[in-house]
Order: C-alpha cells, then sequence, then structure tokens
C-alpha cells in the first residue's frame, strides 16, 4: 500500500455522506472509508464537530480514516422502522447558546426551559441570548430573562438591529465550539452575520415565518476569526426531552437539584406532598414560580 500520511482536522459541514474536513492544508471533501460504516449503526458516525484523521487522494478529495471519540454531542433522537436513532447535531460543543427574542415572535420560556433541561442532561454547558431588545427596551427584556443568571444561566442581551450586546456575544462564542439554537425567526442568522459580517448567512423576511419552515437547513461550523467555531442549528422545535425519567428531571434544574434531599419523602415529586423544601422555596420567592411550573409541565410530559 502507498504511504499516505494522515492529517487531522475538524469536520465543518455535513451533508449527503460528504463531510468538509477543516485541516492545517485547508479544507478538504471527504467520504468515510468503508469500514467506518461496518456494522449495526443507531446513531451518525460522523458530525459536524468530530476530530477526525483524513488521508489525502491523488484526485484532491479526501477520505475520514478514523475518528476521535466524542466528548459530547447535541443529539436528537430521530424514531425510525428499524428504531430509534441518535442524529447527531454537533458533536464536541463547549456551549449552547439558546437564542429568543423578546417579541416577534414572543418568548416561548417554557420551550427554552426545556433546552436547558436538555442541555443540562446531555452535560453542555448553557447560556441564553435575549434577542431584538430594541423593541421592547433593557427593562422590559429583564423582566422577562433576568432570573436566569442567578440560576447559572448567562444572559447577554442584543440587538441584531442597533448591534447592542453584538461585542459582548462575539467575546462569548471566541475560541468555543458553539451550537447556537432556538425558535425559528428569533435572529440566529442574523445575529451571526452582526458578529461576523461577511458570513452572509440567509436572513427570512418576517412575512415567510407564518409558514413555519427554517430558512437555515445545512449543518455547517462557521470558523469565527477570533477562533472558535459556531453552528446556526435549525430544527430544535423537535428537539424532544427523550429518555428522561420523571424522577430524575429534579436533578436537570440546577436550582431545585440542591433542595431535593431536603424534601421530607425522598419519592417527593415536588406537587403537593407534605414538607416538601421545592414548595416551600417558591412560596418563600427563592425558586422563580415560572421555572417551577416548567418543572411540573416537564415532569407531566407536556412541552
Ligand atoms: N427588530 C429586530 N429584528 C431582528 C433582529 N434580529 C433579527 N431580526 C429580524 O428577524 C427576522 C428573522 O431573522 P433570522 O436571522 O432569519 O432568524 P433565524 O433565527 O435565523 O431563523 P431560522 O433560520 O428560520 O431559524 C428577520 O426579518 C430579521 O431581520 C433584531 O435584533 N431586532
Ligand atoms: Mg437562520
Ligand atoms: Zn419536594
Amino acid at each position: 500500500m502507498p504511504q499516505t500520511s494522515l492529517e487531522p482536522g475538524l469536520i465543518v459541514r455535513a451533508q449527503s455522506g460528504f463531510f468538509t474536513v477543516q485541516t492545517e492544508g485547508g479544507l478538504l471533501t471527504c467520504k468515510l472509508r468503508g469500514r467506518l460504516k461496518r456494522g449495526p449503526r443507531l446513531g451518525d458516525i460522523a458530525a459536524v464537530g468530530d476530530r477526525v484523521q483524513a488521508s489525502r487522494l491523488p484526485d484532491g478529495t479526501g477520505m475520514v480514516e478514523s475518528l476521535e471519540p466524542r466528548t459530547r454531542a447535541l443529539v436528537r433522537l430521530d424514531p425510525r422502522p428499524q428504531g430509534v436513532y441518535q442524529q447527531v447535531l454537533l458533536a464536541n460543543p463547549d456551549q449552547a447558546v439558546f437564542v429568543f427574542a423578546c417579541a416577534s415572535p414572543a418568548p416561548h420560556l417554557r420551550m427554552l426551559d426545556r433546552f436547558l433541561v436538555i442541555a443540562e442532561k446531555q452535560g453542555i454547558p448553557a447560556m441564553i441570548v435575549a434577542n431584538k431588545i430594541d423593541l421592547v427596551g433593557r427593562e422590559q427584556a429583564e423582566a422577562l430573562f433576568g432570573f436566569y443568571p442567578a440560576i447559572g444561566y448567562a444572559v447577554i442581551y442584543t440587538s441584531a438591529r442597533s448591534g447592542e450586546g453584538v461585542e459582548a456575544l462575539r467575546l462569548q462564542l471566541a475560541g468555543k465550539i458553539s451550537a447556537l439554537a432556538g425558535p425559528s425567526g428569533v435572529g440566529k442568522s442574523s445575529l451571526l452575520n452582526a458578529v461576523q459580517p461577511g458570513l452572509g448567512l440567509a436572513v427570512r423576511e418576517v412575512s415567510a415565518f407564518k409558514k413555519g419552515r427554517h430558512t437555515t437547513t445545512v449543518r455547517e461550523l462557521f470558523p469565527l476569526q477570533g477562533g472558535g467555531h459556531v453552528a446556526d442549528m435549525p430544527g430544535m422545535r423537535s428537539l424532544a426531552l427523550w429518555d428522561t425519567r420523571p424522577e430524575e428531571l429534579d436533578g436537570y434544574f440546577p436550582e431545585l437539584a440542591p433542595l431535593v434531599k431536603l424534601c421530607r419523602f425522598n419519592d417527593c415529586s415536588h406537587k403537593n406532598e407534605p414538607g416538601c423544601a421545592v414548595r416551600a422555596a417558591v412560596e418563600a420567592g427563592r425558586v422563580s414560580p415560572q421555572r417551577y411550573e416548567s418543572y411540573l409541565r416537564l415532569r407531566a410530559g407536556e412541552d
């Protein structure tokens, strides 16, 4: 066999069996070596964010020869006839950045709480971006999102339109691999274009959102000038809270988790049992009633 040198790289784009790998020597369009695809498959073998070893073929294309184990992954379960398939939205994310608009569309905070629980469960540090602050002003924006920092989730208030907060977001993204996720129309692509002029991500006309489809479809990691990469994630609506037993849910609410051991009953559901430390904290104003409500609804299997 001829000697081929392996180059380490990062998968920055995935589309129908082709993977674009960023190496020291530039971008390389690769396929997966056949032996990597053998055996039963319960999920994506390679995904955007995976670190790989690739070889360069004489025709200028490449081949992914091996993959490094993932530290963590943002995954979506995709039920298929053969079983439930784990779709990897982003491998090895350093953080999840959940973007919501202060208005237009009105923030769906229950969905935000569900995303935060998913991040906790998947072991991904999370933060929040409250965009379109130009539409409501700082005070109203803080009334909506102001209690999250005390729980441990940083909030950056931004406007892709006025530029407010864009520098703070740029700093937060620098040097990390980030998943930018949130409902359609909140301004994720607009914000990334503001963070890095020249990215040229498609931004949808407001009227087109009524159709409910996403503007952003290709899965891609964009390199940032300050170092790091960011993925503009479409389709977050279907990120379900899979495979979570009701009794483990309180562990994914950072402000509830330490209270649980103080409840009188060790199988307390924090709903109406006597001696519940969670309810006591809500009544004393130490836990946000809104977060408690999210907990109850998620536990009941609603969203
Ligand atoms: N007023 C205001 N409008 C904004 C702001 N950011 C984005 N928009 C507008 O909101 C609409 C949606 O923006 P996009 O950037 O396409 O939203 P998105 O989150 O990428 O949407 P998907 O790709 O469908 O998930 C566009 O009309 C933007 O011009 C903002 O800070 N203020
Ligand atoms: Mg978009
Ligand atoms: Zn309790």
